[in-house]
């Protein structure tokens, strides 16, 4: 169960192991460590600063192999990360047909269709204008598709992993259309890629025209290769593969073009047998990252579950926790920045008794909707779709402390 914090003596058990080491001998705190008896490496070891050696192990991992060369993805460590920003290096990445190796001198958006005056834009004319820095997650609507037919027994980094958040820097795409003027009967915007996949979407303007960027920098530095180089739209809120990467054409258009993303991927079937199509918000969604499947609790007592929530319609407003299942919830607390189309930290607080829990969360996002269970979530769209998975996620504790997707 989540018990309160008993007198603010949160790790008093814990403590111990450590304050009998103190009493051995060969451990007081006044023996210098060897690496306090010289100089250490010299500046510029690594002119690109890298993780500490012993954090190797916190890196991108591929599900399974690309079905064709180039294609796949690989996905996010979340159960090492903290706060809620991912770091560059650590970014999922879906590619459709590889990472083109895009010349930034030579590479130019074209910006037509039914607009007043077409324009070509060089990354040079784009830093010129103001710009706009906004933090937002990112995530593919197939992330989580694992689970729709329950507990696939995988960790979060391949259950969750084709999530990330940074802070994106662009110009706004009205901006841009401001350049260029937009004629009345523009109602759509076609984004297309310039890979081997041509990756292409049409988005409707009205619903996208106030908060779309076209970003050439995440966490402050340009964008990585894999994450669009040198330009990408970034449509805040929307699934993942709206957010074209290597972009190097936005025409305004009157209609929807049923592209191959919008008729063969990205649509959803129905149980009555009808599809959804152009299914853009990503659904209010939380997730524990930690402790998740792979962590081992070894002492009983006080933990801090903590874990990301996010919604594509706004902030989150509330998340709760549970440890029995879903049978009685908590309130977490929301532990860090919480912004629009964001991930967003929160923690709880929790005694672990030693006996086998169940670790559930829930999100709810500034609308008023609710984060749905399995069931409610297959009721109303079945499990013959890939995308769109966003129902509550349990890891089971058990007696020996062993965490699990059960
Ligand atoms: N041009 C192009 N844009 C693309 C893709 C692609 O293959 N080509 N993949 C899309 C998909 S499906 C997703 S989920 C996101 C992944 O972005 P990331 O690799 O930066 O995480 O980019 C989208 N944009
Ligand atoms: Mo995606």
């Amino acid at each position: 169960m989540l018990g309160g914090l008993a007198g603010g003596a949160l790790l008093a058990p814990a403590l111990k192991p450590a304050l009998a080491a103190a009493a051995d001998p060969r451990a007081t705190l006044l023996s210098p460590e060897p690496w306090t008896l010289t100089p250490g490496e010299p500046l510029l070891a690594s002119p690109y600063g890298l993780p500490a050696q012993a954090e190797h192990d916190v890196i991108r991992r591929a599900a399974r192999p690309p079905a064709l060369p180039g294609s796949g993805s690989s996905m996010t460590p979340l159960a090492d990360l903290v706060g809620s920003i991912t770091p560059n290096g650590l970014v999922y990445e879906r590619h459709h047909a590889g990472v083109p190796k895009i010349d930034p001198d030579q590479h130019r958006l074209a910006v037509h269709g039914l607009v007043k005056q077409p324009l070509l834009f060089t990354i040079d004319d784009l830093l010129r204008l103001p710009s706009e820095s906004r933090v937002h997650f990112l995530e593919c609507s197939g992330n989580t598709g694992s689970e729709w037919r329950g507990p696939s027994g995988l960790p979060i980094q391949y259950t969750h992993g084709l999530l990330s958040c940074c802070e994106w820097t662009g110009v706004r795409l009205s901006t841009l259309l401001d350049e260029t003027g937009i004629a009345p009967s523009a109602q759509w915007l076609l984004a297309e890629g310039a890979d081997g996949a041509a990756m292409t979407r049409s988005l409707p303007l009205d619903r996208i025209l106030e908060r779309a960027l076209v970003v050439y920098a995440q966490n402050g530095e340009r964008l990585r290769p894999e994450n669009g180089y040198p330009l990408r739209l970034f449509v805040p809120g929307f699934e993942g593969n709206t957010h074209v990467k290597w972009l190097r054409r936005l025409k305004l258009i009157r209609a929807p073009e049923m592209t191959r993303e919008e008729t063969s991927k990205y649509t959803s079937l129905l149980p009555d047998g009808c599809a959804r199509q152009f299914v853009f918000e990503m659904d209010a969604k939380s997730v524990i990252t930690r402790p998740s499947p792979g962590h081992r609790l070894t002492t009983r007592g006080y933990y801090a579950i903590s874990g990301l929530a996010w919604s594509g319609r706004g902030r989150i407003e509330r998340v709760e926790v549970s440890a029995d299942g879903g049978r009685t919830w908590r309130a977490a607390r929301l532990a860090g920045p919480v912004h629009d189309r964001a991930l967003t930290r929160f923690e709880a607080d929790w005694q672990w008794d030693g006996g086998p829990a169940q670790l559930q969360s829930r999100a709810t996002d500034e609308t008023g909707y609710v984060q749905p269970t399995r069931e409610a979530l297959v009721a109303a769209r079945g499990v013959n779709t890939m995308y769109h998975y966003n129902g509550i996620q349990s890891w089971r504790v058990g007696a020996d402390g062993e965490v699990r997707n059960a």
